[in-house]
């Protein structure tokens, strides 16, 4: 008892802290950190995911698929611009470069939830697993947050 009221006071103060969504994960060369998403309106048919991918090996590598329950389908996705507007447009890969990283953002590359079950609802988890070219699957959990809530510039470290 006393265990499960800790955690939900530590998962309190991480969603007040607003930057630090320790979600990480690391598989081989891979390192998954930050996975986050956005609290959807009730009628919202797609949500969106987002996170950064490091690659720390000498070998290019690429996210090129993810499956989640939260919704009927997950399809990898960048922004182009077309004639002045900016559209989303299905990937088959998002490519993670040796010893570089890849940052998945809104008005960039992102992962899009597709006919979703129910609304994404702030302080909520969407587990996945991502499936990468080489370092093979790894499962991440995306942090639903607050619309709003989040910056749109990287946080500054304390
Ligand atoms: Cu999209």
């Amino acid at each position: 008892m006393a265990i499960a009221i800790r955690s939900t006071v530590a998962i309190a103060a991480l969603l007040l802290s607003g930057a630090a969504f320790a979600q990480s994960a690391k598989l081989g060369a891979i390192e998954v950190s930050d996975a986050w998403s956005r609290e959807t309106p009730p009628t919202a048919a797609v949500g969106g995911g987002f996170m950064t991918l490091k690659n720390t090996g000498k070998t290019d590598d690429a996210l090129i698929a993810i499956k989640a329950d939260v919704s009927k389908t997950v399809e990898l996705h960048t922004h182009i611009m077309e004639g002045g507007v900016a559209r989303m447009r299905a990937v088959p890969k998002i490519p993670v470069a040796a010893g570089g990283s890849t940052e998945l953002k809104p008005g960039s590359f992102h992962v899009m939830f597709i006919d979703l079950k129910a609304p994404l609802k702030p302080g909520t988890k969407i587990p996945a697993t991502l499936v990468f070219e080489k370092a093979g699957e790894v499962k991440v959990d995306f942090v639903v947050e607050a619309f709003g809530a989040r910056r749109t510039a990287p946080a500054h470290k304390h």
